[in-house]
């Protein structure tokens, strides 16, 4: 993998940064990607899962495809990438990671500064009365569960496709966005809007872009870095040369 010097240098002297990631850095942590080969998206056509029609349509079979997701959330850990991305706090005045993934792993690899815009698999809610309810709670349930206040269905706290996002923490990485020096955006192909628009944010603002991916996407022609390679071992080395010269 080729990171440019400029790129370090830069890095040298910026005091905020932001990573926006998607399902690419948590494709080395063994959870399927949405678009890639054997993606989530193609094996269960999860566009239709993934929405509020499909939960209603079919509330047991969505409820078994989160439970099946948890599980393997559950078995798979954070990598190098999510890990040097909690390492790289300790090096600037401001990091934030402005995620679309639900599963947790940012936390889980020690981020402490992290904006989920599609929610958090880990969370469920009653539909009716909004009471949460951590996972485990439901853990071993194959049908959708029924709130114990109320009755309600339960469903998972993640965005579905045609529910609108979380508005003050899009506000938030919109506004982090905007005020950052340098954005990486790693392991996504960026078609999922609003979400998408955090690295055309933080553009306006000035900021670097810097991509991390194994292939090109759709916001590769508007970044000023595009790094060929897994996230797992080019954000390690970023870092590694960062430290030479710091
Ligand atoms: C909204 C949570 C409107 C759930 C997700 C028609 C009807 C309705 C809406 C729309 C429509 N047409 C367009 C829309 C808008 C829609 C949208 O953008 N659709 C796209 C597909 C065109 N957006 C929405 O519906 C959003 N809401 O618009 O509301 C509204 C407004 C007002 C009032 C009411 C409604 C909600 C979108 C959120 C959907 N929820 N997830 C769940 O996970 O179950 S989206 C889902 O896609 C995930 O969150 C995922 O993170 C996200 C984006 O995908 P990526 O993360 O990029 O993953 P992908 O597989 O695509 O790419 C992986 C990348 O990694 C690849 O580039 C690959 O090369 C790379 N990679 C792989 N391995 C590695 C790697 N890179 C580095 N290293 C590696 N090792
Ligand atoms: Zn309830």
């Amino acid at each position: 993998m080729e990171i440019p010097k400029t790129l370090i240098e830069k890095l040298k002297s910026a005091k905020s940064i932001i990573f926006f990631t998607g399902a690419g850095i948590s494709a080395e942590s063994g959870i399927e990607t949405f678009r890639g080969k054997g993606g989530l998206w193609n094996k269960m056509s999860a566009q239709e899962l993934a929405s509020f029609d499909g939960f209603m349509k079919n509330p047991d079979l969505v409820w078994e495809w989160y439970q099946y997701r948890r599980k393997i959330v559950r078995e798979t850990n954070p990598n190098a990438g999510h890990k040097t991305i909690a390492d790289f706090e300790k090096h600037f005045d401001e990091v934030t990671v402005v995620t679309q993934n639900v599963d947790n792993l940012h936390k889980r690899a020690g981020s402490s500064s992290i904006l989920e815009l599609h929610g958090n698999i880990e969370r469920n809610y009653c539909m009716d009365c909004k009471t949460f309810y951590g996972v485990e709670k439901f853990l071993e349930s194959e049908e959708v569960p029924k709130c114990e206040k109320c009755g309600g269905m339960i469903r998972p706290d993640v965005v579905w496709f045609g529910e609108v996002l979380p508005q003050d923490i899009f506000a938030e990485a919109e506004r982090k966005a905007a005020e950052s020096d340098i954005c990486f955006i790693v392991g996504t192909s960026a078609v999922v809007y609003p979400a998408a628009y955090i690295p055309i944010a933080a553009k306006r603002g000035g900021s670097v872009l810097v991509e991390i991916n194994i292939e090109p996407t759709e916001i590769t022609n508007q970044t000023d870095y595009s790094i060929k390679g897994k996230s797992g071992e080019v954000l390690p080395e970023i870092f590694k040369m960062l430290k030479e010269i710091t």
